[in-house]
């Protein structure tokens, strides 16, 4: 549950941006008539003025035009797209039918959408601003429990995961959309995020792509970008590999935690025949058998998500192989244990790259990370890729470590599990905390920083 007081806290930091026009408009009532004419006049005038001085574009709001034109560069008025922070218009929604107002659209996933693709792309003709970019747009989708964490720290681990993610977004330009109600009440645990992917989809006909990411899996490379034109023709990204699918037969052959779905009608399709694998179909028991004699090394009766997938794959070879990429080229997710041990290496080489190369060691607005992170690539191509490689991992994922439940796999102990994500995670925010001015030194110790040196000291921890 969210308390008030933190929610009232999560709307204000959300529509930081009107704050200035809504706190005028509450100051009015209590204004006199007088006192609110003259502030009604002065308001119409900079609205007159700002008009005529952005002449090709429409401000959205009057407190952005004040600001703007103390930004002004060489006595030259600052020339704003006008819209959202992208370009996009975020306050306009005409009046023409759209699939929303068609009754027979459903978000859940017992009733199927049709002619999606036409759909959208009609929404798009009627939203001309979301056009630009939309190949690329990306939405972040994750989500937990409706309920407090069993887990003592669970929650305050789950709140660092998802920071994470916003992080990632932020540096991105990406949407993230966090779900925490089940979307279909037999559709619990890991079949619970194909509802959540449907209605995104319906939710985001701006965007192109739905990712999928658990809550316990992290970003450990800020600066890493999706190669999203590596997909340009495939429907659904999973890390995984075909000799594990069709020679080894294993359910492990790919991870169903972390996937890029394009929204698109084949997408919908998919969807609807994976979700009929799962609780809500009448033939649950029958493919939780199917699966375990296909797949001999899954050990555990029920049908999940996982093995559905493969299962898809390896039956329908055909049908489903060319449509999704099996990612095995660099950390789409990877395995936390297999990762956590590069984590101190990767610090060092990392740190040594940048003390070389004057551009790296630079300051920067977070904003221009991106242009930072493509820099440092022709350095990195020594590092290789995935396993062995020093580069950092893209993603990693803590399966099997339940941080909300704390029903961590028996294999590990819960120490190996809450140090690891400690320590995940301030690696990953080490390289977020770092645009900020600040570092910490030591990665399994959450609350201490430094201020970041301006240069690299010759020893200490980064010597
Ligand atoms: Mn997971």
């Amino acid at each position: 549950m969210v308390s008030p007081e933190l929610s009232s806290h999560y709307n204000n930091s959300n529509h930081h941006y009107y704050s200035s026009s809504m706190a005028k408009r509450k100051a009015f009532p209590g204004l006199t008539d007088g006192f609110l004419f003259l502030g009604g006049a002065f308001f119409g005038l900079l609205l007159v003025w700002s008009f005529s001085s952005l002449s090709s574009s429409t401000p959205r709001f009057g407190s952005t035009v004040v600001q703007s034109d103390s930004l002004g560069v060489d006595g030259k008025k600052p020339v704003f797209p006008g819209c959202g922070s992208d370009g996009v218009n975020l306050r306009y929604d005409p009046p023409e039918e759209t699939f929303y107002d068609d009754p027979e659209v459903s978000y859940t996933i017992e009733k199927k959408v049709e002619d999606w693709d036409r759909k959208r792309r009609e929404w798009l003709k009627l939203h001309p601003s979301f056009i630009a970019g939309a190949r690329e747009r990306v939405v972040l989708v994750t989500g937990s429990q409706p309920k407090p964490c069993k887990n003592p720290i669970g929650d305050h681990l789950l709140l660092r995961f998802f920071k994470n993610k916003v992080d990632y977004c932020r540096i991105h330009g990406y949407d993230i959309f966090y779900n925490n109600v089940l979307l279909h009440p037999k559709m619990k645990s890991y079949w619970a995020k194909i509802p959540v992917v449907k209605a995104a989809m319906l939710a985001h006909p701006e965007a192109e792509w739905i990712w999928w990411v658990d809550s316990d899996a992290l970003f450990t490379d800020m600066e890493f970008k999706l190669p999203l034109e590596r997909y340009k023709n495939h429907n659904v990204v999973v890390h995984g590999w075909p000799k594990m699918i069709y020679e080894k037969k294993s359910w492990t052959s790919l991870n169903a935690g972390v996937f890029l779905i394009r929204n698109c009608q084949w997408s919908m399709d998919f969807m609807d025949t994976w979700a009929n694998m799962g609780p809500i179909s009448s033939d649950y028991a029958k493919w939780g058998d199917i699966q375990r004699s296909t797949f001999k090394d899954k050990l555990f009766p029920e049908s999940d998500d996982q093995s559905a997938l493969v299962y898809l794959l390896y039956k329908e070879r055909e049908k489903y192989y060319d449509n999704i990429y099996l990612e095995g080229e660099f950390y789409f997710e990877g395995y936390w244990s297999e990762i956590l041990p590069t984590y101190d290496n990767i610090t060092e080489k990392y740190s040594e790259i940048e003390r070389g190369v004057r551009t790296l060691r630079r300051r920067h607005g977070e904003k221009v990370s991106e242009f930072y992170g493509a820099q440092r690539e022709q350095y990195l191509k020594d590092a290789g890729n995935g396993r062995w490689s020093w580069r950092r991992p893209f993603v990693t994922h803590f399966t099997g470590c339940q941080p909300c439940s704390g029903d961590h796999n028996q294999m590990y102990s819960g120490q190996s599990c809450w140090g690891g994500m400690v320590k995940a995670l301030n690696f990953a925010d080490n390289q977020v905390l770092r645009k900020y001015g600040f570092i910490r030194h030591d990665l399994l110790d959450s609350s201490s920083v430094s201020p970041l040196p301006f240069d690299y000291p010759d020893d200490g921890p980064w010597g």
